[in-house]
This record gives structure tokens, sequence and C-alpha cells, in this order.
């Protein structure tokens, strides 16, 4: 059906124009706040410890690096420093004005945010048991003013804890500083990738507004990340209009004047506030504005105000908080190199906490000698986290695989998250099966997707084309007319963007099923995929759970080339985190789909362009086939022979061709690629004693190279010969139809490699 909007030549001469971006036009201060009451007297005495937190967590970090300080004599500290001194207003400004329930994204100078996030949450803990439920095995029995101080240090001693890579981290050791989050508290988590966490927020938002959460996500980002692809990806994303409401996620560019050592303004820009970019998305330019990141009360201001819009759904909102780091990029930097002493000296005159300081003392708030005692405090408490952390169990080497996989299921979840009747804009209908029962493969991705989609209203599908279109290979035909453009819809030419959102999204609890119209166009994903989705759960101790499945497809054989013909699986199959499933038979792509739409973790499920037309038999009901379970196709004694995917089909037929010869060989079929079904291979393979692994990929670094390495392993006293592989060529795909068939693996090529084998 056409789109509601016709799209005419409108060619009338006018001007496009933007609103105008406002610059710091907070007049405020802390005492305005408090006399107007927008802000408590204990808010802001909050905000000052917050940022004092910081302020010592960071300057204890920096002498534990430089050898000053040595909580232990034989103490030597290892991992990255990114120190955020002097950005503590943005950090504690900006969770301050969220709720504990909202999320944060981080970056790779992120112990602040995670300092102000965890701080934040605790002070939203009302009751006791809450705060004893979070101190654990070391809550004193004690009023609430107590619970509330032991929290806060524990709080502080987990932090330095996940720094010095302890098991009472909060990532178990596993993240470190540049990758902590703190799910409780709603911490998504740190990324040490530049930019990595852009998609991920929008993602996330994404998620709470379609699962009605109200809550809200606030993206801390670099001014050097800006400047990334993703970034551009995920502003367009969180703006489409396609969305029936914003989406509320709040962009926080946390502009501190360079990237590592490239300066924003005059440098590696065009522009001087990258607020300006707000108006390249929406009609409102993402609400951006400029504001000082050097007053926390203006950043808490402007936040709230940011925060209350994404929750009135007319996010997103872009700010940006002009800021500076006093020390260098990292404790290797000393910034001499790229500034000057009049800047450095320039921002650390308006340094944020002197500032708070000042106006708590001003105001009336605090004292001249209770801001002193409130110091003194802080350093007391950070010293204690810190030997505490230092004292603190190192993880056992023997437990380095967990956190890795999760190994629950949505299986068991009944009809509570079944789509309602009156929510199904259209008839469930199912394919006419032929005599034999069988149907299309493609078809039976749809059925798949369809019948989950009924089961689990968390479950949404979208992709490039995937809606109206119903997918570049007709395999989501039918959805947008039973579920509607909410659960059903197009994504914008972000491939990256359609991952990270994909990771973000199930996050914090959906169930998306992304597709990527060609295996090929992963690459332009590679980040999201092979950084954050994949290790989110492994990298944050195994406490993140992303249950989302990306489907991609293979193709060659048309004549596509180099960009739209490859055999990939192994780049993703090389990153430790994500399940890879590659069916080739109709009756498998349902079963094997549903059970990774299940799975609770990320899942990328590949199917084959020339398998969406072959029949199969495919069940008119509800099933599963659990992921890790290869299946002998047909059984043989002379040799193995393991396929997956479209190569299946020609072994098969190789197999046929075989037989008529007397050579009888087994053909298997893995299914799933990780985790991979040793047994059943290792099984087969001491049984003939011969193993053939055909596949669509170039040989080297291919997949089948590691089957080929497992088989050895496992089953050398029984090989006859030594196990082989047909694979392409190493080269890209060729478009000219003989160089193609050249290099996809045959029937004949694989019948002959055969006959080596049995030595005929
Ligand atoms: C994708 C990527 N490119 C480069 C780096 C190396 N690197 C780490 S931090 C950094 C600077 C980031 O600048 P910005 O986003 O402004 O954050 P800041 O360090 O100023 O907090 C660079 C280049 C990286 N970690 N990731
Ligand atoms: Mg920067």
């Amino acid at each position: 059906m056409p789109k509601d909007r016709d799209v005419l030549p409108l060619f009338e001469k006018s001007e496009i124009t933007f609103p105008p971006i406002p610059r710091f036009v907070f007049e405020g201060n802390l005492g305005t706040e408090l006399s107007a009451g927008r802000m408590a007297p204990e808010t802001a005495v909050a905000m000052l410890h917050a940022m004092l937190a910081i302020r010592n967590f960071e300057e204890t970090v920096e002498q534990m690096k430089a050898g000053k300080f040595k909580p232990r004599p034989d103490f030597r500290f290892i991992g990255a420093t990114h120190l955020s001194i002097g950005q503590e207003g943005t950090a504690v400004g900006g969770v301050s004005a969220i709720r504990a329930d909202d999320y944060i994204t981080s970056t790779h100078r992120g112990h602040g945010h995670s300092i102000a996030k965890g701080f934040y949450w605790l002070l939203g803990r009302t009751s006791e048991d809450e705060l004893r439920a979070f101190i654990g095995d070391n809550a004193d029995p004690g009023d609430y003013e107590s619970l509330a101080e032991c929290a806060l240090q524990v709080h502080l001693n987990r932090t330095m804890a996940e720094l010095l890579g302890k098991e009472e981290g909060y990532c178990r050791g596993r993240g470190g500083g540049m990758h902590i989050a703190d799910f409780h508290a709603g911490h998504l988590g740190a990324n040490a990738i530049v930019g990595g966490s852009y998609a991920m927020a929008a993602g996330a938002a994404m998620g709470c507004w379609k699962l009605g959460l109200d809550r809200v996500v606030l993206s801390f980002v670099g001014d050097g990340a800006t400047n990334n692809g993703i970034a551009h990806e995920a502003y367009n994303w969180a703006c489409q209009d396609q969305f029936e409401q914003g989406i509320p996620v709040i962009f926080l560019v946390e502009n501190n004047q360079y990237g590592m050592t490239g300066q924003q303004v005059g440098e590696v820009t065009g522009i001087d506030d990258l607020a300006q970019r707000g108006a390249g998305y929406n009609e409102v330019n993402m609400h951006a504005e400029v504001i000082s990141g050097m007053d926390a009360v203006a950043v808490h201001e402007a936040v709230g105000r940011a925060a209350a819009l994404c929750r009135a759904g007319k996010g997103p909102v872009l700010l940006e908080a002009k800021t500076y780091r006093y020390m260098g990029h990292s404790l290797s930097d000393d910034c001499t190199a790229y500034r000057s002493q009049t800047e450095e000296d320039a921002w650390e005159n308006i340094d944020p906490i002197d500032h708070i300081k000042r106006s708590l003392v001003q105001h009336g708030v605090l004292t001249d000698e209770q801001v002193v005692e409130r110091c003194q405090a802080m350093s007391k408490r950070i010293e204690n986290a810190t030997i505490w952390a230092v004292d603190a169990t190192d993880p056992d080497p023997a437990d380095i695989y967990e956190g890795l996989w999760v190994d629950t299921t949505s299986e068991g979840i009944g009809d509570e998250y079944r789509t309602p009747e009156d929510e199904l804009l259209g008839e469930i209908t199912y394919t006419r099966r032929d005599r034999q029962g069988r149907i299309l493969y493609r078809h039976a991705v749809s059925e798949a997707l369809m019948e989950e989609m009924l089961r689990d209203r968390r479950v949404i599908c979208y992709g490039e084309d995937i809606a109206d279109y119903g997918g570049a290979f007709g395999a989501t035909r039918g959805l947008i007319e039973v579920f509607g453009r909410g659960r059903v819809f197009n994504a914008p030419i972000s491939e990256a963007c359609i991952v990270g959102t994909a990771a973000g999204a199930s996050m914090v609890g959906m169930r998306p099923v992304a597709e990527i119209m060609y295996i090929d166009f992963i690459l332009m994903t590679m980040d999201q995929t092979g950084n954050q989705l994949a290790k989110n759960r492994y990298m944050f101790g195994g406490k993140a759970t992303l249950p989302a499945v990306i489907r991609t497809t293979i193709g060659g054989g048309r004549g596509y080339a180099g960009q739209h013909s490859q055999s990939l699986e192994a780049i993703v199959t090389q990153v430790p985190g994500l399940k890879v499933v590659a069916p080739a038979f109709a009756g498998d792509v349902k079963g094997l789909l549903k059970a990774a739409i299940r799975d609770d973790n990320p899942v990328i499920f590949i199917e084959h362009q020339h398998c969406y037309t072959e029949k199969g038999e495919v069940p008119e009901e509800d099933y599963t086939i659990p992921l890790g379970v290869a299946n002998v196709i047909r059984e043989g004694s002379d040799a193995t022979v393991i396929a997956y995917s479209y190569m299946l089909l020609r072994a098969l037929e190789a197999a046929e061709l075989l037989a008529e010869e007397g050579i009888e060989v087994e053909v298997l079929d893995p299914r799933t690629l990780i985790p991979l079904d040793e047994d059943t291979i290792a099984a087969s393979v001491s049984k003939t004693g011969r193993a053939l692994i055909v596949q669509q990929a170039p040989y080297i670094g291919c997949f089948g190279e590691h089957i080929a390495h497992r088989v050895m392993e496992r089953c050398w006293g029984d090989l006859k010969v030594p196990v082989r592989i047909v694979a392409a060529h190493d080269v890209p795909p060729p478009m000219a139809a003989p160089l193609e068939e050249e290099n996809i693996p045959s029937v004949e090529k694989i019948a002959a490699r055969v006959r080596d084998l049995v030595g005929r």
C-alpha cells in the first residue's frame, strides 16, 4: 500500500530557516534557585558531595598511577586513567536532574558519571530495607542515616574495586574503569569506543518509550565523539518522523575542547558550537542549547528541562556543555604539546567545585567550616574505598568464562506478554502448505517472526525496507499488516545504528529483531556488533542481558560481485559473545529463528538468499529447535561432509552423485556455528575417519578452519586422512559468470574432493 504522504514535486522559491539555538540562557544561580524553591538546600549540598566524591576519587587515581600514593607497599596500578577533573559539574548537574530509575550511558572518561549515578540512585532509596539490600552482607543494623553513609561507602568501594580489577567491582573486574556499568542504578555502561554508546542510548530510549517505561536516557558523549559517524546516525534515528512521539534521549555533549589533542574549535570541526549540529535533524533543532558545564546548577536546570521535554514525548534533546579537563587526556599526556597555560588558567579560575562551595556559603546553606568538614569527610571515604579495593579479591582465572553467556530464555513466559487480540490489525494467517506440507524458506522466516511477535509483544522487527515492502527478499512480508508500524518499521540506512539500537533496546527489556539486508553490510556495523552487542554482557560482569537478534543474508551467484556476495560469517564467529546461526532448510529456519528470539543472548542469524526460494516441510505449529545442536542429514560410512547454509544443499547433491559411484557420504549440518555442536561432529568423523568441510567463504581465516581444527583435536586417532576444506578462492567475489562459478564451491568440486579423501 502506498504511504500516507505523497511526496510531490513542489519547487517554489523559498528559504530553509532554522530556529535560533540558545547559548547560556540560564541567568540564575544557586541563590535564585533556592529562593524560588526550585532547589532545596539539601539538593545543593548533595551536589557538592557528589562533585567532591568525583574529584577526590580522580585525584587518588592520579596519585596511585604516579606512585605518589601507595595503598599497600607492593601495590602496582594498571589500567587506563582518563580523569574528569574539571568536568564534575556536567556529571553531577546532569545526573542530579534525572530520576534514579532513569538511565545513563557514559564514556571512557566516565568515573564521574558512574559515581554520580550510583550516588543519586542511593539518594533515591527511601527505605532502610532498600539500603540494606544494596549493602548486602556488611549491613550494620542502624538508622537510615548510618545505613545511607555505609551505602555510600560501599558504592565508592565497588567503583574503586572495578578500577582495580577486583571481583567485588561493579563489573567483577571484567570491565575496569573504561567499561564500568552499574545496572542496578540504571548505568548502562561506559564505553571505550569513542561515540560507541550513541546508538545504544537511542535504542534504550526507543525501548523505554515502546515499553511504556516513562524513563529517559541521559547519554554523556565527548566533543570528539560527535564527529564519529555513529553520532550522525543516532541523532537521525532519534528524530525520525515515523515515531509517534520523540525518543526520550538527552545527548549531553561534554565539550572539554579537545578529543585527545585535536581541538574542536578551529581545528577538527567547522563550527564553534556543537549544539549547531541539532539543526540538521529535525525542525526544532533537537531543542539544542549551549550551556555552561562549569556550573552544576546551570547543567541541572537545563537537563531538568530536557528531561521534562522527553517525558512529554518531545525528545530528543541535544545539549552542549562547555567544560574543560584539567589533566591530560590520560596520565601519560602533560598537555604541553597542544595547549597553553593561559587557557588552562582561565578554565581553572571558574572551577565548578570552588563555584558551588562559594555559593553554598554565600547563600547561607553551609558555613566555611562546614564546607571544610565535608571536604575532609569525602577524602576519608575515598581513602577508605581505595584501601578496601586494594584488599578486595582478585578474580579467579578458573572463572574466566563466567558472564559470557546467560543460560536463560523467554521460554516460560506464558501469556504474560502475549499481544492482545485488539492490538492486531489483521488476521494471523499461515502460508498454504503444498501436499507434502512444504512452504518456502522465506515464508518460514515470516511465520517464525509472526508467531514470536504474537507470543511476546516485546518483539519488534525493523531494518531497511522491511515494513511495507516486506524486505529485499520478502521475508518480512505481511507482518506490518498484522502488527502495525509500531512493531514493524523501516529503519534509516544506518546499519551501525540498526545494530546499536537493538543492543540498547534489548538492555532495557525489549526483544528486537533487526535486519541487515546483506551480510556484506555488517562491516558497516562492526563496532556496534563486535564491540557493543557482543561484549556488553561479559564486560559488564555478566549483568547485562541482550536478547537481540540480528537477521542477515548471504547471497552470491547472481553477478552482484564484491560487495553483495560475500559469506562473512567468520567476522561474527570471531567475536566472543555472539551466537551465530546459519540454517539451510525451511523447517530449521523457523524453529531456530524462534529459539534465537527467545534466547537471552545476542544472536546473529544468517539466512541464505538461495534458500529463500527452496521449499521444505514446516509444521504449522509452535516449535523451536535448540541452538547448538547439529543435524545428521544423511548417513554414510566413507566420509563426513560438514556443510552449512546454502553449501549444505550442494553437499547433499554431491552425496547423491557419489552414492551412484558407491561412496557413502555422511552429510552433517551444524546449523548453529556458535555454539558449535562438536560432539555430533566428532562422533560422525570418528565413525567415518574422513572429514570434508564445505563453505562459501574464502579459505583464509574461514569458520571451516575452526571446524577442521576441532575435528583434528577431537578425532586425531580416528582420522585416516587429513581434514580438507572446500572453500571459495581468496579473492573478493568476482562479477563475471565464469569467475563467480569458479569461486563458489560447486557440486562437482565437492564430489571431487570427497573422491580424493576416499582415494578413488
Ligand atoms: C573509535 C575510537 N577512536 C579513537 C579512540 C582513541 N581515543 C580515546 S579517547 C579519545 C578522545 C575522545 O575525545 P572526546 O570524545 O572529546 O572525549 P574526551 O576524551 O575529551 O573526554 C580518543 C581519540 C577510541 N578509543 N575509539
Ligand atoms: Mg573532548
